[in-house]
């Protein structure tokens, strides 16, 4: 991965190398952490954040589901991250703030360890790669299912779910697949490992809802704003598999994956098997809006400075 000067730890900037933790972390142990992805763009405005706010929101909203309480505002680590991008002069990049249950006690219950905060940032590519964004990726339908809100909290997002996502991606690379489609428990669509899925039929766009154990991803909910400025019929509805096979388009939307088109599910062609045209129409507007082109959006967009 590419390198910065700085992390923000616990309200420092340190040395990239020397933001360390101790081996007995609570969080390392059991996955009691919370987590967020956040990106900023280059914009004629400098570096801005892309729906920063909703971003940090979230992360604190993650911490409450799991019973951390923060000692950072979702302001002041707003305000922490647009310094460590300055700070590291960066134009573009990916932004991970964690909050995590540190050293202290070891055993379950984490209520007596020290809720540690960090912020790094760095240059990030596309996720699924140019190439994905363009003419789209090949998923396969997951052995794994998503996690269910009986087993684990699937609106926050937690380090320790990260490992059903992480599974899943495994065994879709190692099945010579870019991406894993999720189901959940009630064998309805839940989502990418780290993407919340679109699907378009007859020139409606449709996603699902938290009902179907999706993280409410900020990328869809702009998403679902933009298809309703440009015309676009859309509505929430639970998918079941034989839908997606019967799709005119398909493609995934998440902070590192942007808009990513889905040209192919377990060696079925997807629609006409390349980018369809409401895709791309939407992925074109997305990045319009990110880089501050189109400025009716410029409230999205945080500047660093
Ligand atoms: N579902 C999951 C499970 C998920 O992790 C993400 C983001 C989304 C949907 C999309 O949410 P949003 O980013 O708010 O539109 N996944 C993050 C982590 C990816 C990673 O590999 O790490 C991300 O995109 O930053």
């Amino acid at each position: 991965m590419k390198t910065t000067e700085f992390i923000w730890k616990n309200g420092k900037l340190v040395p990239w190398a020397e933001a360390t933790t101790h081996v007995l972390s609570h969080a390392l142990h059991y996955g009691t952490g919370v987590f967020e992805g956040v990106r900023a763009y280059d914009t004629a405005n400098g570096p801005s954040i892309f729906r920063a706010k909703l971003h940090f929101d979230r992360l604190i909203d993650s911490a409450k589901i799991i019973e951390m309480k923060s000692l950072f505002t979702s302001t002041q680590l707003l305000d922490a991250t647009k310094d460590l991008i300055v700070q590291n002069k960066l134009k573009s990049c990916y932004i991970r703030p964690l909050l995590y249950f540190g050293y202290g006690e070891m055993g379950l219950n984490p209520g007596n360890n020290p809720v540690d905060a960090v912020i790094a940032a760095w240059e990030w590519g596309t996720y699924l790669g140019e190439e994905g964004l363009k003419n789209g990726i090949r998923c396969k339908i997951s052995s794994w299912a998503r996690l269910d809100s009986r087993i684990m909290p699937p609106l926050a997002k937690s380090t320790a779910n990260y490992l059903n996502s992480a599974l899943a991606k495994r065994e879709a690379v190692s099945c010579g697949f870019d991406e894993a489609i999720l189901l959940n428990i009630n064998g309805t669509i839940a989502e990418g490992p780290g993407e919340n899925l679109f699907l378009v039929k007859n020139g409606c766009l449709y996603t699902n809802s938290a009902a179907d154990c999706a993280l409410q991803g900020i990328t869809s909910q702009s998403i679902i704003q933009v298809a309703k400025d440009l015309g676009i019929p859309f509505e929430y509805k639970s998918m079941i598999r034989d839908e997606l096979f019967l799709a005119d388009e398909l493609f995934f939307t998440g902070t590192a994956a942007e808009v990513t088109p889905i040209r192919e599910i377990d060696g079925r062609i997807i629609g006409s098997g390349k980018r369809g045209s409401i895709t791309e129409t939407i992925q074109n507007k997305f990045f319009e809006i990110v880089s501050g082109k189109d400025t009716k959006y410029s409230d999205w967009l945080t500047p660093c400075s």
